[in-house]
Order: C-alpha cells, then sequence, then structure tokens
C-alpha cells in the first residue's frame, strides 16, 4: 500500500503497520524545497490519519539523508539588492517538524549518509535515530549566517547538554555517526549495510507495543525537560489514569497473565 506523494521528491509505502517516508531527491543530496517539505507534511498528516499505521521510519535515498534547505532554492537564493525574509522558507519546515514530534505513533529515523541544517534536525527530532557508520550530522547553519533551525535550538542542549550543544551548532563540524552516538544524540550507529534492516525490526516492534503509552511517554519526557519533580509526577498520574482506563492495559495484563502475546489495538 502507497500513499499518493504530492512530490515524486517524497516516496511512501506501507507494510505490516509501518509506513516509510524516503526523501526522494538524491540527485540534490535531498535538499529541501518548498514543495517537498509540503508533501512531506502531508504524507505525515497521513500517517497521522491511517489507523492502520503503527510505526514510521524515515530516511533518504541516495548518498545523503538531507543537505537541509536547498541553497538554490528562489525564495532563499541570494539576490543582489534583495533581502528574503527566510522566515517564509521556514513556514514550510514548521509544519513538518511540528508533525514528526507529534505524530500519534512512534518515529524511526534511518540516518543512511549526510545530514546537514534541517537536515540533521528533522532526523534528530525523530524518536528513535538510528544512522550508519559513514554517516555524519553538521549544524551547516553558522557557515551561512543563521541559526539552527527545526527545533535544533531546542533539541541539541535537550540531547548533548549546553556545551556540547554550543560547541556543534556554532562551530558546524561535521560530525560522525559513531561519535553522535557516543555523546547520545542518536540512539545507535550500525553498519551501512544493515541500517535498513535494524531501523525495520526497531520499528516493528515499535508497531507490536501499546502505541498509545509510547506517544504519551514521548510527551511526557519531552514535558518533564522543563517541570518541577513534582508537576512530573501529576503529569503522569494524568497519564497513567487515561492509559488504565484503556482497552491496551486491559489487554497487556491479560496476555502476560494468559502467558501469550499481546494483540494491542489503541492509537
Ligand atoms: O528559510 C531558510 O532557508 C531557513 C532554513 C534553513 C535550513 C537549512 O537547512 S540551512 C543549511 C543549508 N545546508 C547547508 O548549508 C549544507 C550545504 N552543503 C554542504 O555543506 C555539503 O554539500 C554537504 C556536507 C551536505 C555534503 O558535502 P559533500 O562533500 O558530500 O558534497 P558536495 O560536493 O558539497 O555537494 C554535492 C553537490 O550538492 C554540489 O553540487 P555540484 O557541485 O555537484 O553541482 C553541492 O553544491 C550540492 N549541494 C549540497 N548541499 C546543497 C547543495 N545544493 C543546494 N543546496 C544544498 N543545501
Amino acid at each position: 500500500m502507497t500513499f499518493s506523494p504530492q512530490s515524486p521528491s517524497i516516496a511512501t509505502a506501507i507494510e505490516g503497520g509501518v509506513c516509510h517516508i524516503t526523501l526522494n531527491r538524491p540527485e540534490a543530496l535531498n535538499a529541501f524545497t518548498a514543495p517537498m517539505l509540503d508533501a512531506l507534511a502531508a504524507a505525515l498528516q497521513e500517517v497521522a490519519a491511517n489507523e492502520q499505521v503503527r510505526a514510521l521510519v524515515l530516511t533518504g535515498a541516495g548518498r545523503a539523508f538531507s543537505a537541509g534547505q536547498d541553497l538554490q532554492e528562489p525564495l532563499v537564493r541570494p539576490e543582489p539588492g534583495v533581502r528574503k525574509d527566510l522566515g517564509l522558507m521556514l513556514d514550510h519546515y514548521l509544519p513538518v517538524a511540528r508533525a514528526l514530534r507529534s505524530l500519534p505513533v512512534p518515529t524511526v529515523c534511518a540516518v543512511n549518509g549526510v545530514a546537514a541544517g534541517a537536515g540533521a534536525n528533522l532526523a534528530l527530532g525523530c524518536d528513535i535515530v538510528l544512522a550508519a557508520e559513514g554517516a555524519s550530522f553538521i549544524q551547516a547553519f553558522s557557515k551561512i549566517g543563521l541559526i539552527p533551525d527545526c527545533g535544533g535550538t531546542w533539541l541539541l542542549p535537550r540531547l548533548v547538554g549546553r556545551a556540547k550543544a554550543l560547541e556543534l551548532a556554532l562551530l558546524g563540524d561535521k560530525l560522525s555517526a559513531s561519535e553522535a552516538a557516543r555523546l547520545g544524540l542518536i540512539a545507535r550507529c550500525v553498519p551501512a549495510e544493515t541500517l535498513a534492516a535494524e531501523a525495520l525490526g526497531v520499528a516493528q516492534r515499535l508497531a507490536a507495543l501499546p502505541t498509545s503509552a509510547l506517544v504519551r511517554t514521548r510527551a511526557l519526557v519531552d514535558a518533564a525537560m522543563d517541570l518541577p519533580f513534582d508537576e512530573a509526577l501529576s503529569a503522569e498520574r494524568t497519564a497513567q489514569s487515561a492509559l488504565g482506563q484503556a482497552h491496551d492495559y486491559q489487554e497487556g495484563v491479560q496476555a502476560f497473565l494468559d502467558k501469550r502475546a499481546p494483540r494491542y489495538a489503541d492509537r
């Protein structure tokens, strides 16, 4: 089963409860254009609406994950005497960054090659990030006079702490996948030849778990960074109260007692 993406720059497929979205402009290192971002946002909306989908894998075609914003795009390409409002281009990114962070199913990013600028930060916004040996992450923004966008200023300090976040963001140096894993920027670095299979395996495991508990866990972990301990406890209580009344909790406990595999259904 496939969606009908709005642009050939995004390829989609659904198999066994896992939706695969592939950034598909390999000839341009999957650099983002406005139509590509709009197609990606539309595909994510379809994932959110499709009850059959229980996990997402995001990856890139070819040798790169994404080189970030396509700097040839007329909206951003410098022209003598013209001041560009880059916020207009950024408006195409925000629905994608927001959708990835709040998708009602867990997200896995399989970073197959270089992830630069917005490409890096959209990848890092996914729930579980795996990267191939040979892949890399570059906060390329400072080198062209910009700030880390697509959530970079929020994600980086939370993932690696202020000191390393600022080193990465200010210097814009290339970070290898293995170093990214060592720092805790991503979950794991894996051999290139096993990346797709490992990402699928993680997504299949997530798809078999109770989706609504996973998505609430993501939201609570994100919110907890800014909450006092006591408020985090209250937020956990509210979530647990709702989950305890849902089908999946009953099913999970019953399956445990029956010594059988659970069949989760809530989204
Ligand atoms: O509104 C807004 O604009 C705000 C949003 C901003 C979001 C952002 O993402 S800002 C950051 C934009 N991205 C970059 O600055 C990255 C620029 N690219 C690179 O640093 C390097 O190309 C890479 C590290 C990604 C890859 O390096 P490498 O050595 O593997 O490849 P290369 O030779 O540099 O690039 C290959 C080709 O792709 C080359 O074209 P050519 O010479 O073969 O005709 C290169 O110009 C082109 N290319 C690479 N990145 C981009 C690009 N063309 C357009 N836009 C790109 N981002």
